[in-house]
């Protein structure tokens, strides 16, 4: 609110393009896009238990036409609102084995790219549990006028010029930066529009919240299994009062830890040995975003994830991102017993 008017996300995107003096505006109209096509999901999956959203691709609904699960409904509606953008020359999603390049003219003359899970955690709709979109943004490396090339996509996380997520919760929020700092968003279903609701998130140094899936236990790394009772014991001096939260939705998980203080890991197990989070839609806009708001992101072997040189576009790393003094110790202990 400036002063006590709702500030919009268009308005705010608007406000702040005119501290990129060279900015065309290209940036803001991708991001007030990807505000449109998350405003079309958000619809989707606040009734996605009443309609048959939820069925299996292929499958028929009642009307005859072929039901979409709900991921990739969400894939298309970002994919549209992207290339409707003219600003963006192609993506990489979770939901596609390989980029999507976008053809005609004026989009080839796009000078971004743009990195997306369109729909993290999906599984969890069916039980009406929070799930999100995540995206990236980077300018584009190969010539403008070319149709976007996989070398487009696999920029190290420091290139990217803005990252974001939308959690479809108890209320739908959108959270981006674009490298000055992390503002966040709620839609006002009553007039359909994202309104600044949490001006520059800072988040606290320590928390008390560490989320992991215990359930991994086993197949942890020793350092990891040290850290983990470390949280779990009580200090006497210090009377760490840590809890123990997961709701198995990287986007809610790490939203809650953003605002409140903790730490989020997904670590190396013997299933996952690279970790199951991938670099370029998951990782690095979650890291982007924790790092803008004072926080810290690593791969839990000192590696900043904004710093590792993509191999490949589904390339998964394991992942600790929170706050900066729970990130420090979690490595320090792994360090010490890895
Ligand atoms: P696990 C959801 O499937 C997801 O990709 C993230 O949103 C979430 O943090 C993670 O996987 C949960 O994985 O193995 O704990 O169920």
């Amino acid at each position: 609110m400036s002063g006590n008017r709702l500030v919009t996300l268009n308005e705010f995107i608007i406000e702040k393009q005119s501290q990129f003096p060279y900015a065309k505006g290209e940036l803001s109209r991708l991001l007030s896009h990807i505000g449109i096509a998350a405003k079309i999901v958000h619809r989707e999956v606040n009734k996605a238990g009443l309609v048959d959203i939820l069925g299996e691709v292929g499958a028929v609904n009642v009307q005859g036409e072929s039901q979409k699960k709900l991921d990739v409904f969400a894939d298309e509606q970002f994919i549209g609102a992207l290339k409707g953008s003219s600003e963006c020359c192609g993506i990489a999603s979770e939901e596609n084995q390989d980029i999507v390049t976008f053809d005609d003219d004026l989009a080839k003359n796009g000078r971004y790219i743009v990195t997306i899970d369109p729909l993290d955690g999906s599984s969890n709709i069916d039980v009406n549990v929070s799930i999100g979109t995540i995206f990236a943004i980077f300018r584009r490396v190969t010539p403008i006028g070319h149709k976007a090339e996989e070398i487009d996509f696999l920029q190290e996380g420091n290139r990217q010029v803005a990252a974001g997520y939308i959690i479809y919760g108890s209320s739908t929020m959108l959270v981006y930066t674009t490298g000055r700092g992390v503002n966040g968003f709620t839609l006002d279903p009553s007039i359909g529009e994202f309104c600044l609701s949490h001006r520059l998130i800072k988040t606290p140094e320590t928390g008390e919240i560490y989320s992991i899936n215990e359930g991994n236990y086993i197949k942890f790394p020793k350092g990891v299994k040290k850290y983990i009772k470390y949280c779990q014991e009580n200090d006497k001096q210090t009377d760490r009062p840590y809890s123990s939260r997961y709701i198995g939705s990287l986007v809610a998980d790490f939203h809650r830890n953003l605002l409140k203080g903790g730490i989020f890991l997904y670590p190396i197990t013997e299933n996952n040995p690279n970790g199951k989070l991938r670099l370029l839609y998951e990782c690095n806009p979650i890291a982007f975003l924790a790092e803008q708001a004072g926080g810290k992101a690593t791969d839990g072997r000192g590696n900043r994830i904004l710093d590792i040189k993509p191999e490949a576009l589904h390339q998964r790393v394991p992942f600790y991102v929170g706050s900066r003094n729970m990130v420090d110790k979690a490595e320090e202990m792994i360090s010490i017993y890895e």
